[in-house]
Order: C-alpha cells, then sequence, then structure tokens
C-alpha cells in the first residue's frame, strides 16, 4: 500500500510507528547517506580532473590493468575524504538503531568504512572497503590497517605487494566483479527475513545490490526509502519519504 497523499510528517509517523513494531530490521544504504559527511554521492563525485571519466569506467580491473597510476590515483583522493570525514547523524541514528532491536543487518554499498565508525556491529560490506589494499594476483588476503597507512602514504605510484611484487590494489568490488559470497548472501538472508526494510540514499541501479530491496519485497517485509529523489524503487516501496539522512533517521527513529 502507498501513502500517495500523506504529508511528510504523517510518513514520518507512519515511519516511527513501523520502527516501533519491528523486531527484524534490514537496511541497505548507499553513498547517499554519506553525503552530509562531505562526502560526494558516486554518481556526483567526478569534479575537477575526474570530471573527464565515469565512475563506472574507472572503477574496473581493466581500467587498473590499463593505467594502474591514474586508477590508484583516483582512490588515493578518494580514501583522503574519507580519512577527513566524520559519520553522521543519519550514520549514528542507525548503529543506536542497531542496539534497540533484537535482529539488525546493515547493508552497505558504502566502500568509505563511516558505518563501522558510528559503532554498527552487524555490517555487511558488500563493496568492500577503500581503507584495505590487497594484491592485485590475490596472494595475500587485506594488509592490515597500519601497513596501509605506509603503503599509501608513502606511495605516489602504484605500491606492490611485499610478497609477489604484483601490484596492490583497493579492496572493493569492482564493476564486473562478483560481490563477496557469503557477504551478499546474507544480506538476502536478511532481506527474506525482515519485517522492516529501509534503503537510504541509494540510486538503486547497481546490481545485484538493488535485488536486495526487490527481495525484501517478495518475501513480505514492509519496505521504505528516505531519498532526497525519486528512484526506481520509490513506486515499488510501501513509503517513500523524499529527504536526507541525517535529517530524516533521528526523526523516523525518534532520536531528534
Ligand atoms: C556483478 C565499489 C557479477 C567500487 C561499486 C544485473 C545483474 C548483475 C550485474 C549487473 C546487472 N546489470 C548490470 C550489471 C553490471 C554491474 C552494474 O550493476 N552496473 C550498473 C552501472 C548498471 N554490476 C556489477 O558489475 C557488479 N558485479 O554483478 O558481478 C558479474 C560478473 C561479470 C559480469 C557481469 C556480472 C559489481 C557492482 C559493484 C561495483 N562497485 N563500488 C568503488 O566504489 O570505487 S558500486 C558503486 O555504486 C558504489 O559502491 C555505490 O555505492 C554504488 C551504487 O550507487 P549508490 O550508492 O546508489 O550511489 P549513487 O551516487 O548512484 O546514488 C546516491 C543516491 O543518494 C541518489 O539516489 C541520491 O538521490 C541520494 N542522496 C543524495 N544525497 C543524499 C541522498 N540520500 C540521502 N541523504 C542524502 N543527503
Amino acid at each position: 500500500m502507498q501513502y500517495p497523499d500523506a504529508t511528510t510528517n504523517q510518513q514520518i509517523k507512519r515511519m516511527q510507528q513501523l520502527v516501533q513494531e519491528s523486531a527484524r530490521v534490514a537496511v541497505l544504504t548507499g553513498a547517499g547517506i554519506s553525503a552530509e559527511s562531505g562526502i560526494p554521492t558516486f554518481r556526483d563525485a567526478q569534479t575537477g580532473y575526474w570530471s573527464r571519466f565515469r565512475p563506472e569506467d574507472l572503477a574496473t580491473e581493466e581500467a587498473f590493468r590499463r593505467d594502474p597510476e591514474t586508477v590508484w590515483r583516483w582512490y588515493a583522493e578518494r580514501r583522503a575524504a574519507v580519512h577527513a570525514a566524520a559519520p553522521n547523524a543519519g550514520h549514528i541514528a542507525l548503529s543506536r538503531w542497531e542496539a534497540r532491536v533484537p535482529s539488525f543487518t546493515l547493508i552497505t554499498q558504502n566502500v568509505d568504512g563511516l558505518h563501522a565508525r558510528a559503532g554498527s556491529k552487524n555490517l555487511i560490506e558488500i563493496h568492500g572497503n577503500i581503507l584495505r589494499v590487497r594484491c592485485f594476483a590475490r596472494c595475500v588476503s587485506y594488509s592490515r590497517r597500519d601497513e596501509i597507512e605506509v603503503i599509501t602514504s608513502a606511495a605516489d605510484t602504484v605500491p606492490r605487494c611485499p610478497e609477489c611484487g604484483d601490484y596492490l590494489r583497493p579492496d572493493v568490488v569492482w564493476f564486473g566483479e562478483n560481490l563477496p559470497e557469503a557477504g551478499i548472501a546474507r544480506a538476502f538472508t536478511a532481506a527474506e527475513q525482515a519485517d522492516l526494510f529501509l534503503c537510504v540514499g541509494t540510486s538503486a541501479v547497481v546490481y545485484p545490490a538493488a535485488m536486495v530491496p526487490q527481495t525484501a519485497l517478495e518475501s513480505g517485509a514492509t519496505v521504505v526509502e528516505i531519498n532526497p529523489e525519486e528512484t526506481p524503487l520509490s513506486t515499488l516501496v510501501h513509503l517513500s519519504l523524499r529527504g536526507t539522512a541525517a535529517d530524516l533517521l533521528p526523526q523516523v527513529l525518534g532520536l531528534d
């Protein structure tokens, strides 16, 4: 059922009621939830030098093979922005919600690590994490964070794997690469078992992540969206709240 005539206030009240009633909650977030932490969204991010590239063309193995320095520099600039950013009221509201319900799963497409810094525990980073690097030839698993600091701060060229000498690369899922199997399986299970499924700050165009809310809908969950703009989900969900994560999440969770 839709609430086409409800004003945002009525929708917020309806969402507050859903929050009260729901014991099994799953949330999918996208780049929009980090916008108010000063990290441009994935589709808006390409400014200045990077405006000549589409992110989908840089975030690929082919791009890295063709021009590792350019791709590495793009990630180094994004990593610096992440280091300078802090979780916002939206990230914090989700971590406080988790502490109040029996079952809470946070599925994020974001690679910025801000949900973990906000205190979220049951967190699935289905597209990896920009603060980790790994060997391009997969000879070692992720390097430890302090090693990363050394590697990324010292290297203005693409650093090499200490084990095999191949390039190191960001530990993120590039377009055309499979998502971590265990992570995406957990995400779909959470969607199937949720009473309430919330989508925050995602354009819902990247797959297979965009299939997770659809699975929640098909499994009988009440599905809600928070986004300042319409998305392909907006006409499918039970409630589509127009607004920003940092503004609406504290309100709907009674934390403002
Ligand atoms: C794969 C890491 C199997 C890298 C990212 C169907 C099935 C399977 C695959 C496909 C398919 N169709 C197409 C594909 C291929 C592809 C795909 O989906 N392409 C898209 C472009 C159509 N998918 C893949 O390649 C995936 N792999 O399927 O493997 C396979 C194997 C071989 C061949 C084929 C398939 C891998 C996808 C993962 C890619 N990696 N990130 C990096 O970050 O560098 S995805 C990247 O996009 C980010 O993670 C980002 O989060 C994600 C999605 O974007 P959003 O998060 O939604 O961000 P966006 O900017 O788009 O939107 C922001 C939203 O926020 C907007 O709606 C805006 O209104 C809103 N907003 C703005 N401000 C606020 C706000 N909301 C709230 N508050 C605010 N203040």
